[in-house]
Parts: structure tokens; C-alpha cells; sequence
């Protein structure tokens, strides 16, 4: 047993064939002659499992045994995409696994095609959380990923008719190689029902309830990259079994009896498809509340098997809030710390404060999480009453500090005093945290100005910090852009890049060897004829690889502004058309690609969709334009899309206005991948512009300072779209693309609305930025030029420098590198 843990499985490709045809046959009840290409992935994904459970096993005793202290990373969102690839990529076992399949009649890449998503989240936040556990588990530090095992992920997107259409994800109807069930790691969750007070003690309650749902572990590994290391993402689903009622099974009532198990089960059966937009609804705060009851209890238990007093908690365990969704975690330490631990509230509080620390992702007004207090008080009284505690000490620590003063009072009350009450849970997070963070420099500036104003003087400047976001490039470069990879390779000398990527300084030193810049443009044309074929295969378009491929792909939402772009798509339409087919002819070739999921019930942004489809339409059958325009809407965008797109473009669009994009996280993988930004002056954009020099990105519209002003003008006063936005306003009107009534309301939405996302006021700037970027473009030498200089210059956005500022500066852990578990 001693040697079975110690020792590596072997590597050759004999021992890989047996261990796959050992699952084949063992696991999946087939033959080497039976075996079709979905049985080649499962067999040949479960073999590599084998190893990697191993060493999961190895990493979790290991820091047990050192007693290491570990950071959580609370989220209800992971979108993790496929593991395959990036798994046969960390153990180096590609070429190994490629040969073997070769051997049986396979090609490695339509094996990796078999695999689905795991689409557990909806866009930046939730693949930021998988970039976490990945730089975690890469830079070897103890770490894990909290989460829900949705049943059904992100929906599936289809375009009919130009329209979205959701159909349900139902990733979990296939084996998953990729999660171990731990039915021995399971939690009671109490909702609903009353209280008890200890008479001995009044902070102590007993909470009795006869709804009891259960929450089951289910683990998933995260491969660490060039270390023996491999994380975990701890995902819960709702139990069903122990809500069997044999009761009224017995009497003859089958549905009655199974009654209990369907309500469990809803709890975790999907991922609620919102992204920036909260609405509300009381399956999701039960959804929110099993999460972090399950997660709290397992960290806790975790703890104290160390058998050090509760009080030692923030020396072993650091906890981070990805967003306020998991906020509820504050609330339920405090519970288990009073109720169970009994511990006092101040010893308790202080506890849970040294332990928390929250992100905040997002200023929109409408992403921005309230509960109801009546709705929280049914489902959650304990937590109720803990919260209004909360809320009064702090309230009268802080009239101690500022007397008088009403209104601040009622500014950062944790209970906004609304008919009905609701909890503002971002202030909640904040209160019990020892740090805040926002996810890019000017984002975090604009926290402390706007919602954290008031606890910035109250709390100091020095909790309120900024983490810029980055990327992995194990994923977003290595995985994805193997070509672009190797030529890295070549001039670093070797693969360290993948997890230091400082060294891509060294591309530097190549800008002018010439024979290394045709190398740089043929791995990106290669990328593009890629991307061209799959372009073809899921929308029936044939588009140009030659072309300028100009990308926006990202959650469809009204301040990303993908309005703003098929307008100025419509309008360079109309010059197109107004020239002579000489002239047009000289016209620099362009294909325009979109890609994106609306939520189901944003009805603005699926008009969007409509729009895009409707332009497509009419653009690609207008056998004047031929190749010189051709629009694109790629539907179904995912992590695997993704990772086909981004490789493959010259110039990607980030466009918000200024100040409404946090931070932005595909912009970075755009540059990284040698693509260039066309973006306003916000979030990420900025400091990307900073590293790389101004040279190397396109800049336009309105600062985020001016933003208001304008807002406040056009409140009051008629927008005045200029030539160009006109233009474009007519031919929808006059039924271009088809019946142009449907699309009033977003012409509206920037004439009559207010145009709250000003786009009337960045439309010429945008146009001229679009210019500019066809001028570079012509000039090929310049644009390789940029191109290196840019990936040269990007190594601060990896996810592995945003981790370690994480490490050092709030959860203060170390690196543990697994070497031996004796
Ligand atoms: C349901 C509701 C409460 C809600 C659900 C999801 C609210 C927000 C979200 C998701 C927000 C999100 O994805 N924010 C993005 O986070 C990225 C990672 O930090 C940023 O790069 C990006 O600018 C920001 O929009």
C-alpha cells in the first residue's frame, strides 16, 4: 500500500493502452472492436482519472500532514469547460495518449471533441473562478473551489429564425470522468421553521425545523501543470434518498412518497442563467443558503479535525467571496460559532472577519443582490436575527464615531429601510470581511467612490484593495493555441513559460527576425482557417480566412454595447454599397463575428441577437459585397468556442462604456493570443493599454468621469446621432433587414430611453476608431509588429500573479509543494 500511494503509474504507452482498454472493458462493458469514438473518450478520460486521483489523494494528505493553511474560494459559479485536454496537458502524457489512440484507429483531437462542457456558470466571474483553483493548483498552493453541481448547466443556445432559443444543458445524461461522488461527505441543511432561545445565554439559539434537505460532496480535480499538486472543486448536490417517505410509500402513495425527493432535487437543478442581473427569486437565496451551509460545515469539520480551539480558525482557513452570492457563509459561521461551538458573539465575530474577505465584480444597479427581509425571515430566521445583530453593532460602533449623523446611518445600514425591508447584502459582505476588493485598478477606484464611499472613511482606506483579474495560460494560450505555443517554446527555450510568464519578455528580443515573424502570421492564419471551418460547420457560412477577423464575443447585455457595433456594421454596409464595384474591390476584406447568450428573460438583448441575425442575413447574400463584408453570429458560445475563436482574431471589440465593465477578462486572452484590443477606456482595457503601450491598442469614446454628465444632458435633452448612426437608424426603419418594427424598440432605447449607455455620444469616436484599425491592419509589417509586442508585453495578466497578490495580501498562505506523504 506504501509503494501504491508513493509511486507514479508508468508512463509508456503499453501501460496506457492497458489501463484504457482495462476501462473499456471493466467499466463500459466493450470490446477494441466495439468501441466507437464516444467509448474511446470515456475509457481513455477514466484512465487518465486514475492518475490523477492518485495524486489527489497525495496533495490533500500531504497538507493535512503539514497543516497547511488553505484559502476556499466560495462561488456559485465554475465554468470549467472540458478537462481532457488541459488534464493530458499537466501530466505530459499528450503525445503518450495521442499515440495510443493513433494505435487503435483514433485521432486525439476528434477524442477531445467528444467531451462536453462543464458549463456551471455564465460568463467572466464563473470562468475567473476556474482560472483561480487552476493558478492555485499550478503555483501549489492549498487551495479549493466551493461550488453547486448544477444538473443543468448554462443552457444550449439555437438560433432559429435569427432568434435565441434555450434548451437545457443536460451534461450529466453521459458518464462524467471528471467528478468523484463522496456519498460519505454529506450535510444536513435546515430551512424554514422557529426558534428557541437558550435561557442561559442570549445569543444562543436552537433552530428547529422539519425541512431538512442534504448536501453530497461531489469532487472535482483540477490538474496542477508541471507539479505533483492537483486541486479540487467541491461541488454540492442536493441528496434525495433520506426524503423518500416509506411511510406513504407503504400506504400505496408513490408520488406522495417521492414528493420530498423532487423539491430536494430542484434546489440544484439549475444554474440560474443571469449574468449582471439579479432578480430576486426565492428558489435561488435557497439555492445560495445550501451552498454555504454545506460548505461552512465541511470547512469547519475540516478544522477540527486539526483539534485546535475554533478561535485558531483564521490561522488554518482562509475564505473568499466571489461576488455576494455566497454571503450567506458570514451569517452561518456565525450560527455554527454561537449555536454549535458556543462561543461568545465577540469572539465569534472576530473569527468570522479574520476568516472572510469579499470581491465585488460589478457596479451595475441591476446585478446588485437584495433579499426581502420577510422572505429571508421565513427561510432563514437564525440568519435573520444574526443579520440584525450584525447591522446594530456595527450601526452603533459607527453613530459612536460619528454622532448625529442620520443619514450615513441610513446610508450603510445592511437593512435598507424600503417598503418591504431589504438586505443589501454587498454591505453585508463588506461588514464581515477584513478586505474588499475590486477586479481592475479603475473598477476598484470606482468602488471606493460610489457604494463603499461611506465604509472607506468608516473602515479605512486599507481594507478596500484592488486585484486585477487574469487569465490561465495553461488554458488561454498553451491548450488553445498550440502553434502560437511552440514558436513561445522556441525562443524561451523551453515550456516554464506556461506557469511563469514573464518569460515571454523574451519574444522581444525576435520582433525583427524575420523568418520568426512569418511564423507569427502563419500560426495566426492557421488559427483563423480554423476557426473558419468551424464557422462553417455551425452556421452554414463560408467566410474568407484572409479577411480581417474582427470578434465580439461575450454575455449580450445593453452596456457591452453589441448594439453599438451591428449599427456601425449597418453603416459600413451602406458606404459598401455606395461605392463603384472598383473602388469596393479595394475595400479591405472583413468579417465580422459575434457570439454570445442573452438570459432567458432579457428581452432587449435577445433583440440584439435578432438584429445581428437579421444584418447577417441580408450582408451575406448581397452578391455585390461577396467577401468584402461577411457578419457572422456563431451560436452557442462556450468555453470550447472560446477556445476556438479567440486564437483566430485580429481585432476584438471591448466596448463598453466607460465605467460599466469591471475588469473584462477575454480582453486579455485576446492580446495573449496575439490579437489586438479595439475597446473604450475601461476596466481591464486600461491597464492592458498600460503594459503593452498605447501603440498596440485602439482607444475610443467617453472617460468614465464624463459619463455622468453626459447621462444627466440626455435625461433632459434629445440625443443627436450623427450622420453615420442615422444613416444606420434608416435602414432598419426602411425594412433593409427585414421588418424593421422589431427593431424600434432598440432604436428607442437610444432615442427616446435616454440612451443611458451612450451610444449616440461614442458612435463617431467608435467609427473613427474603426478607421484607424483598418489603416493598421493594411500595413502588415506594423501589425505583426504590434502583435508580438503585445504578447511580449502581457505576462501581469496571468491568473498566476493575480493569485499570488491574493496570497500575500489577503488570505496570507504560502506555497506547499507536495514532495512526499511520509
Ligand atoms: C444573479 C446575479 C446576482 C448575478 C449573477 C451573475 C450577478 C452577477 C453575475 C455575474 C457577474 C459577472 O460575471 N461579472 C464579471 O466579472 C468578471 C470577473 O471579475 C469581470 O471581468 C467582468 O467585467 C464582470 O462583468
Amino acid at each position: 500500500f506504501q509503494n501504491y500511494s508513493h509511486s507514479e503509474i508508468a508512463r509508456d504507452t503499453a501501460t496506457i493502452k492497458n489501463s484504457v482498454i482495462m476501462h473499456l472493458t471493466a467499466t463500459f462493458l466493450r470490446t477494441p472492436t466495439s468501441m466507437d469514438s464516444g467509448h474511446a473518450y470515456l475509457a481513455s478520460a477514466f484512465s487518465v482519472r486514475d492518475r490523477l486521483l492518485q495524486r489527489w489523494n497525495l496533495t490533500n494528505e500531504f497538507h493535512d500532514r503539514m497543516k497547511a493553511k488553505r484559502v476556499y474560494y466560495m462561488s456559485l459559479e465554475f465554468l470549467i469547460g472540458r478537462t481532457f485536454d488541459n488534464a493530458l496537458l499537466a501530466l505530459d502524457l499528450r503525445k503518450e495518449y495521442g499515440q495510443t489512440l493513433g494505435e487503435v484507429g483514433f485521432r486525439l483531437e476528434d477524442i477531445i471533441d467528444e467531451e462536453r462542457d462543464a458549463a456551471l456558470g455564465n460568463g467572466g466571474l464563473g470562468r475567473l473562478a476556474a482560472c483561480y483553483v487552476d493558478s492555485m493548483a499550478c503555483s501549489d498552493y492549498p487551495g479549493w473551489g466551493y461550488g453547486l453541481r448544477y444538473k443543468y448547466g448554462m443552457f444550449q443556445q439555437q438560433i432559429i429564425n435569427g432568434y435565441q432559443v434555450e434548451v437545457p444543458d443536460c451534461w450529466l445524461d453521459s458518464p462524467n470522468p471528471w467528478e468523484f461522488p463522496r456519498p460519505d461527505v454529506t450535510y444536513p441543511v435546515k430551512f424554514y421553521g422557529h426558534l428557541v432561545r437558550d435561557p442561559n445565554n442570549d445569543d444562543r439559539y436552537v433552530w428547529e425545523s422539519n425541512v431538512v434537505y442534504d448536501a453530497m460532496a461531489f469532487d472535482v480535480p483540477v490538474p496542477g501543470y508541471g507539479t505533483t499538486n492537483v486541486g479540487n472543486i467541491r461541488l454540492w448536490s442536493c441528496k434525495t434518498n433520506s426524503l423518500f417517505d416509506l411511510n406513504k410509500f407503504n400506504s400505496g402513495d408513490y408520488g406522495g412518497a417521492t414528493g420530498g425527493q423532487v423539491a430536494a432535487q430542484i434546489l440544484t437543478d439549475v444554474l440560474y442563467p443571469n449574468d449582471n442581473t439579479n432578480d430576486g427569486k426565492e428558489l435561488r437565496l435557497r439555492q445560495e443558503y445550501l451552498f454555504c451551509s454545506a460548505t461552512l460545515q465541511d470547512i469547519v469539520a475540516r478544522f477540527k479535525k486539526t483539534g485546535r480551539p475554533m478561535s485558531e480558525l483564521p490561522e488554518l482557513a482562509a475564505i473568499q467571496l466571489n461576488d455576494t452570492h455566497p454571503t450567506l457563509g458570514i451569517p452561518e459561521m456565525m450560527r455554527i460559532l454561537l449555536d454549535e461551538e458556543e462561543m461568545s458573539w465577540d469572539d465569534a465575530w472576530d473569527v468570522t472577519t479574520r476568516t472572510f474577505a469579499f470581491t465585488n465584480h460589478t457596479i451595475l444597479p441591476e446585478a446588485m443582490e437584495k433579499w426581502p427581509v420577510p422572505m429571508l425571515d421565513k427561510i432563514l430566521p437564525r440568519h435573520m436575527g444574526i443579520i440584525y445583530k450584525i447591522n446594530l453593532y456595527f450601526l452603533q460602533a459607527v453613530e459612536k464615531r460619528f454622532p448625529g449623523d442620520r443619514d450615513l446611518l441610513r446610508r450603510i445600514s445592511i437593512i435598507e429601510e424600503s417598503n418591504p425591508q431589504q438586505v443589501r447584502m454587498a454591505f453585508l459582505a463588506c461588514v464581515g470581511s477584513h478586505k474588499v476588493n475590486g477586479v481592475a485598478a479603475i473598477h476598484s477606484d470606482i468602488i471606493k467612490q460610489t457604494i463603499f464611499k461611506d465604509f472607506v472613511r468608516i473602515q479605512g482606506e486599507d481594507k478596500f484593495i484592488n486585484k486585477t483579474n487574469g487569465v490561465s495560460p495553461r488554458r488561454w494560450m498553451n491548450e488553445c493555441n498550440p502553434d502560437m505555443s511552440d514558436l513561445i517554446t522556441d525562443v524561451v527555450g523551453d515550456r516554464s513559460w506556461v506557469n511563469d510568464l514573464a518569460k515571454v519578455k523574451k519574444l522581444e528580443e525576435r520582433v525583427s527576425d524575420s523568418d520568426f515573424r512569418r511564423r507569427w502570421w502563419d500560426a495566426k492564419q492557421k488559427n483563423k482557417q480554423r476557426l473558419a471551418e468551424y464557422i462553417l460547420t455551425t452556421t452554414g457560412i463560408q467566410v474568407n480566412p484572409n479577411a480581417l477577423f474582427d470578434v465580439q464575443v461575450k454575455r449580450i447585455h445593453e452596456y457591452k454595447r453589441q448594439l453599438m457595433n451591428i449599427l456601425s456594421v449597418i453603416y459600413r454596409y451602406h458606404c459598401l454599397k455606395q461605392m463603384t464595384p472598383e473602388v469596393r474591390a479595394k475595400e479591405l476584406h472583413r468579417v465580422v463575428i459575434f457570439a454570445g447568450k442573452a438570459a432567458s428573460g432579457y428581452w432587449v438583448a435577445k433583440q440584439v441577437i435578432k438584429l445581428i441575425n437579421a444584418v447577417a442575413e441580408v450582408v451575406n447574400a448581397d452578391e455585390e459585397i461577396g467577401d468584402v463584408l461577411k457578419v457572422v453570429f456563431i451560436p452557442d458560445y462556450s468555453v470550447t468556442a472560446a477556445e476556438y475563436i479567440i486564437p483566430a482574431s485580429d481585432i476584438s471589440q471591448h466596448i463598453s462604456t466607460a465605467g460599466t465593465e469591471a475588469s473584462g477578462t477575454s480582453n486579455m486572452k485576446f492580446v495573449l493570443n496575439g490579437g489586438i484590443i479595439l475597446g473604450t477606456v475601461d476596466g481591464a482595457n486600461i491597464e492592458i493599454g498600460e503594459e503593452i503601450g498605447e501603440e498596440q491598442i485602439f482607444f475610443f469614446g467617453c472617460l468614465a468621469h464624463e459619463v455622468e454628465d453626459f447621462r444627466h444632458y440626455l435625461r433632459f435633452n434629445q440625443p443627436k446621432p450623427d450622420d453615420a448612426l442615422q444613416t444606420a437608424f434608416d435602414m432598419i426603419q426602411r425594412n433593409t433587414f427585414g421588418d424593421g418594427a422589431i427593431f424600434q424598440p432598440l432604436i428607442d432605447s437610444i432615442v427616446r430611453g435616454g440612451d443611458v449607455y451612450l451610444l449616440s455620444v461614442d458612435f463617431p469616436s467608435y467609427i473613427q476608431a474603426h478607421n484607424a484599425v483598418e489603416d493598421a491592419y493594411r500595413n502588415r509589417e506594423e501589425w505583426i509588429t504590434k502583435s508580438i509586442l503585445s504578447v511580449a508585453r502581457m505576462s501581469k495578466f496571468s491568473s498566476d500573479r493575480s493569485i499570488q497578490e491574493y496570497a500575500e495580501e489577503v488570505w496570507n498562505i504560502e506555497p506547499v509543494r507536495v514532495t512526499s506523504c511520509s
